[in-house]
């Protein structure tokens, strides 16, 4: 058995928040938990169709992500979230229609350079063309958390060691 969480994933683009989330999923899998993932894949395409990377819509964005978490975390489940959500308004709305110790924030902190360097799929790279307007970390802002209940340094540690530092929470948190 587990208790009903919601583990909301923050960091910049190419930080490692879908890798890392799905890797925790897995082993929360084979732990036996129910658990449920909502990211870009299956938000942004459905749910969210049509919003784009404004101020506004990223607003948006969160807040419906927010309460659809809510939703399935009164169904029980072990739910994470991998969106950027970059700003501290958000997370803490997030944050506060959840009970008490439901809301685990997990910071991917790797550093901008970093996920740069990485960049996956060229998008800073266009971001530096000026061919992406509002691209988070180059021009438009990243509210670095301030408590996170987990800070996950990607930059220090491999991804094996972020899943078990994430695992090790949850179970001195009693949630698995
Ligand atoms: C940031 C952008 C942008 C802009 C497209 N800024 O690395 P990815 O590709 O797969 O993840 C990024 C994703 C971010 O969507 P989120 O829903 O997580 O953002 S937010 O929480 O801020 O609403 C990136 C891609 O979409 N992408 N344009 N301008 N990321």
């Amino acid at each position: 058995g587990h208790k009903p969480v919601l583990l909301w994933y923050t960091g910049l683009s190419g930080s490692g928040k879908s890798t890392i989330a799905n890797a925790v999923e897995a082993k929360l899998f084979e732990l036996g938990c129910h658990t449920y993932l909502l990211d870009g894949d299956n938000v942004r395409m459905g749910l969210n169709k049509g919003l784009t990377f404004s101020e506004e819509d990223r607003i948006e964005n969160i807040r419906r992500i927010s309460e659809v978490a809510k939703l399935f975390v009164d169904a029980g489940l072990i739910v994470s979230t991998a969106f950027i959500s970059p700003f501290k308004e958000d997370r803490a709305r997030a944050r506060s229609i959840m009970h008490q110790g439901e809301f685990v924030e997990v910071f991917i902190d790797t550093p901008l350079e970093v996920c740069e360097s990485r960049d996956p799929k060229g998008l800073y790279k266009k971001a530096r063309a000026g061919e992406i307007p509002n691209f988070t970390g180059i021009s438009s802002a990243f509210d670095v958390p301030e408590q996170p209940e987990i800070h996950v340094k990607t930059a220090e540690q491999s991804i094996e060691q972020s899943v078990e530092q994430i695992i090790g929470y949850l179970r001195e948190a009693g949630v698995i």
